[in-house]
């Protein structure tokens, strides 16, 4: 094989560990470079570790010496991991080529050429791979492909131009999801127990919110994949491996009215359920009849906070009042609303905090997490405080599920994981979704108990308040 790509274990048991609760979702970015590669006729793989649960040993044992070039897809929390699996990698194979891409290189290029990578892309990757990878079998020099940086000869980094994006992304293939373990993929809550899979119908958000790592790599631009092609995507997936629920990624999928009236009615010819993910503020009267019509099975919003003075410093274009009448829009039409919310924001006191778990318990959402504040790499908050005292640089600390990364007063700090725990509590221990879990018993009792047992250690840990790990 001529490159295979990877994606590595990530142990992010944390509060809501992924695989306790079946959320094993596809790597997509590589499985998109995996395609661009073969329509150039390149011989592919994909070793999805993460999915098939491999230790690092098994992983290496299926990729060592198997391919000329292993490229790993690297974000921040597993960065050290990656560069520990490309080290085993080259002790074993020295020859093999070893390149990184994704969130975390496409944010810190420069810092990511670390110990033996050969190369490390950054930004949208299909266009760039297709060019790196003669180069380096062929042992060429990298000056001036774009969007790469790498070491030269004499052991300089260097970081090239960046790489325009590519401006009709129907001209990029499929994922090459025949690659991947399908049947290991699921998110067992969000799609009820049904067979689901996820499918990015565009690419970018025209928002700036200082939390988020979006408009660094998709550069602020909203790019469409027709509706025809989101079409032809949702019908392989559904006559190729009998997926009854599809999870559009799109940053906001109702941003374009036109588009979504056209999508709602070629959706609605196939009998599918499906979700996506949208803002507050793109979610007005037309829209959630929309919703209503099509039959979202539920709608994923970024809620935050209800502060407003921290809406506003993060930059997030909506106030309380806008939340408000959202929530009570959705709930008119019956459109079901699973809120995100931010514990920790920067500045954020213990009372503001407790506004948003009260906001959480009030309106009647379908399901809600709070996410501990991560600062990433890439975002606006890491610029304003990547040299602040507060902020880890310990990257193995950067996980949304486990533990805050910036901490500015530890004894709030603390007060904010004691306020996850109870929210966490009195939310998923309310009747409906222990009513919920029950139905989910009834669709897939093998999953739902599994489920139901990891809520149960997950709360038995809180209530002991043990040290998530
Ligand atoms: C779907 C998703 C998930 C899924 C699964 C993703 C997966 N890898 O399996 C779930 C829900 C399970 C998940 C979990 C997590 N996620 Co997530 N996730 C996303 C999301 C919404 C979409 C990812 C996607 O498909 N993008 C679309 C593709 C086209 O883009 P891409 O992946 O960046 O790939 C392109 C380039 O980066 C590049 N590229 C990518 N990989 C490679 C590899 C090589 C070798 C090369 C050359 C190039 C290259 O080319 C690709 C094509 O252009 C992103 C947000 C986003 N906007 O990307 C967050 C995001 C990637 N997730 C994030 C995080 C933090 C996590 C968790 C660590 C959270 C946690 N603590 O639990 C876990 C990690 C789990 C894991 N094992 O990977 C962060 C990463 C930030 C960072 N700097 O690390 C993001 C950016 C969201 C955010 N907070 O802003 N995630
Ligand atoms: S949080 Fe959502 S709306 Fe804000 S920049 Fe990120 S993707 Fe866009």
């Amino acid at each position: 094989m001529q490159v295979c790509f990877v994606n590595i274990f990530s142990n992010t048991q944390g509060r809501l560990g992924t695989h306790e609760f079946d959320l094993i979702l596809p790597p997509l970015g590589i499985c998109y470079l995996a395609s661009v590669l073969e329509q150039e006729k390149y011989s592919v793989g994909i070793v999805d570790g993460n999915a098939e649960l491999l230790s690092d040993d098994q992983l290496l044992e299926r990729v060592q010496g198997k391919a000329q070039i292993v490229g790993i897809y690297c974000h921040t929390q597993n960065f050290y991991k990656v560069l520990e699996i490309a080290e085993r990698l080259k002790a074993h194979t020295p020859e093999t080529k070893v390149i990184i891409g994704g969130p975390h290189p496409t944010a810190l290029p420069a810092e990511s050429v670390q110990g033996v990578i050969d190369a490390v892309v950054f930004g949208e990757g299909e266009l760039t791979i297709v060019e790196l990878v003669p180069k380096l079998l062929n042992n060429e020099s990298l000056e001036g492909v774009q969007g790469v940086a790498y070491r030269d000869s004499d052991g300089q980094v260097r970081v090239n131009e960046p790489r325009e994006l590519i401006q009709d992304i129907d001209t990029i293939p499929m994922p090459a999801w025949h690659l991947l373990p399908m049947h290991r993929y699921s998110n067992f809550i969000e799609a009820s127990g049904r067979t689901v899979l996820q499918v990015m119908g565009s690419r970018g958000c025209k928002y700036d919110c200082n939390y988020c790592y979006s408009p660094r790599i998709w550069h602020q631009k909203v790019r469409w994949h027709s509706v025809e092609r989101v079409m032809a995507e949702v019908d392989h997936l559904q006559s190729n491996y009998g997926i009854k629920f599809i999870e559009f990624l799109d940053d906001n999928f109702t941003l374009s009215k036109p588009r979504l009236r056209r999508f709602i009615d070629e959706f609605g010819k196939r009998k599918m359920a499906w979700t996506c993910s949208t803002r507050i503020d793109l979610i007005d009267d037309e829209v959630a009849q929309l919703l209503a019509k099509g039959r979202v099975d539920h709608v994923c919003i970024g809620i935050e906070t209800v502060n407003d003075r921290l809406l506003l410093a993060a930059n997030k274009g909506v106030t309380k009042a806008q939340t408000i009448e959202t929530i009570e829009r959705c709930e008119r039409h019956k459109v079901p609303v699973f809120g995100m919310f931010i514990i920790g924001l920067p500045t954020e006191t213990i009372e503001e905090a407790r506004e948003s778990v009260e906001f959480s318990l009030t309106y009647r959402f379908w399901f809600a997490i709070f996410s501990f504040l991560t600062i990433y790499p890439g975002t606006n908050y890491w610029a304003q405080y990547r040299s602040s005292k507060f902020l880890s640089d310990d990257f193995s600390r950067y996980d949304f599920s486990k533990d805050f990364n910036f901490i500015e007063d530890s004894k709030v700090a603390n007060e904010r994981r004691k306020l996850m725990r109870s929210a966490f509590l009195r939310f998923y221990t309310r009747p409906r979704v222990v009513f919920f879990l029950a139905w989910l018993m009834i669709r897939n009792p093998k999953k739902a108990v599994r489920a139901a047992l990891a809520m149960v250690k997950t709360l038995f840990r809180l209530i002991f308040k043990r040290k998530v790990s």
